[in-house]
């Protein structure tokens, strides 16, 4: 399976709710190398462009006014088919779904404030990625580890 990059966002409710070191160890556990780590305010329009398949949706409204609610934590994280296995440590979009052992099962019981983003697919990941770091932003490193994992 081939080296993707993906995007991952820690959620307002993350930040507030002090889980950003919990969640962000999963990703390191897991064997997954953190090649960006950004923490900013999310305005209108980044929500409105990082969100674009969702903006004519009735959840659309209520999505902004939360990711714009309070700082995230953006991540660039990369490993063996990065983009799938995120999207299963995080668990299904409802919390209340989410398999136990799983961020959103574990720490999450509301659809709008379900902790994390991760890109859903590589040409997701690509554009998100972009929309969150500048080139320059993203490290190219090797770990020590790497042949480990
Ligand atoms: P995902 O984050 O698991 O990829 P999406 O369907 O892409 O899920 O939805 C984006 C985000 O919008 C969700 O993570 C959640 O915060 C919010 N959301 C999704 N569906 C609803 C809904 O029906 N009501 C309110 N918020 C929703
Ligand atoms: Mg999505």
């Amino acid at each position: 399976m081939s080296v993707q990059q993906t995007l991952v966002l820690c959620k307002p409710d993350a930040v507030q709710r002090g889980l950003i070191g919990r969640i962000i160890a999963r990703f390191e556990e897991k064997g997954l190398k953190i090649v960006g780590l950004r923490m900013l305010r999310v305005d209108e329009e980044l929500a409105r462009t990082h969100y674009k398949e969702h903006a004519a949706k009735d959840f659309f409204p209520e999505l902004a006014a939360f990711i714009t609610s309070s700082p995230i934590v953006a991540l660039a994280i990369e490993g063996k088919n990065a983009v799938e296995v995120v999207r299963k440590i995080m668990g299904v979009t409802n919390p209340q779904n989410a398999t136990p052992g799983t961020i959103r099962g574990d720490f999450g019981l509301n659809l709008t404030m379900n902790l994390v983003h991760g890109s859903d697919s590589l040409a997701s990941a690509e554009r998100e990625i972009e929309l969150f770091f500048s080139p320059e932003e993203i490290n190219d490193y090797s770990l020590a580890l790497d042949s480990w994992l």
